[in-house]
């Protein structure tokens, strides 16, 4: 049931503007170049931070970026792609992870603990626990009343304070956003291994609308507009990682790339020279920021 169009309609995408569309695969380009300089400097051994990358899962923070505004945004351990589709300054990360002052966290947090407050982004990191941003969600949206967004991972949903937050999100109504990543995996360990039972169903238990699809953008895009006005709600998001939990390995190539196929449904749709222009300039500015010759000079000093 698992699979690439789990609840995706037929010819979705062209329900939505071309500039949106490019403004999501823009998003997605960047997470995706980002990364792939940052893989390369872990590899020549210029970053020594354990990194949990985002490559394969960027489709959904893209796609929800461009649509929920002045949310406060929890994140869990897996946090590149939101940091860096909701405005998060690349080069902060950058320098995050060659331990520097200018960092996200004066160097000193890393990659799974990844926080933001400027340019009009409140997103809350990690801290240790798994889906304890839940909880901390739900409790934020209840002293604020702002709208609040949450994302955790298919093992995340498994704790015990998950359920009770989600609980009280909904008996009091409570404007969260829960977006559930789901990749299948609690590090190396499947879902049918340890669970028989869906975050959808026990949301839905709860009383608020909850829902599973892929990871396609446009499909979020959908279900973000049919339940922004209806919190708190759930989606559960199928998508696949790239790499190992942790770090730059890869095993058997995942069962599908949403970059791949987002580029393949806007070549359908006649954008080939814009997506090309967009992924060539985003490319190029990220390997600027990655430049080896740029990057000996901070962690020479
Ligand atoms: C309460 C708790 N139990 C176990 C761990 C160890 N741990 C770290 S990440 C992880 C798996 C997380 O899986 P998921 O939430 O699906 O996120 P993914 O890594 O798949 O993106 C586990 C079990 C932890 N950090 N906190
Ligand atoms: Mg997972």
């Amino acid at each position: 049931m698992r699979n690439q169009n789990y609840n995706v309609p037929s010819g979705i995408s062209s329900q939505f503007s071309v500039n949106l569309s490019l403004e999501i695969f823009k998003k997605m380009c960047l997470v995706r170049y980002f990364e792939l300089g940052l893989i390369d400097a872990i590899k020549e051994k210029q970053v020594n931070y354990q990194a949990y990358l985002s490559t394969g899962q960027e489709a959904i923070a893209a796609a929800l970026a461009t649509e929920i505004r002045d949310y406060l945004v929890f994140t869990q351990h897996r946090a590149h792609d939101v940091y860096l589709t909701f405005g998060g300054n690349p080069k902060m990360l950058r320098d995050e992870f060659l331990g520097l002052p200018t960092g996200t966290s004066q160097g000193k947090a890393g990659s799974n603990c990844l926080q933001f407050h400027q340019n009009g982004l409140v997103m809350f990191g990690h801290h240790g626990f798994i889906g304890e941003n839940v909880p901390q969600a739900v409790g934020a949206a209840l002293a604020t009343k702002k709208k609040t967004v949450c994302f955790f991972g298919d093992g995340a949903a498994e704790e015990d304070y998950v359920f009770s937050a989600m609980g009280f999100a909904a008996t009091h109504k409570l404007p969260v956003y829960f977006v559930c990543i789901d990749n299948d995996l609690s590090i190396l360990t499947p879902t049918k291994v340890r669970r028989s039972w869906k975050i959808t169903d026990i949301a839905k238990a709860f009383g608020m609308p909850a829902i599973d699809i892929a990871d396609d953008p446009w499909t979020i895009l959908h279900q973000t507009q049919e339940l922004n006005n209806n919190l708190p709600a759930l989606i559960n998001c199928y998508v696949c990682r790239a790499h190992w939990h942790v770090g730059v390995g890869v095993d058997d190539p995942p069962e599908w790339d949403r970059y791949q196929l987002v580029k393949n449904e806007l070549i359908s749709l006649g954008h080939e020279h814009s997506i090309s222009d967009i992924e060539k300039q985003v490319r190029q500015s990220m390997e600027t920021l990655w430049d080896k010759k740029l990057l000996l000079k901070p962690l020479k000093q």
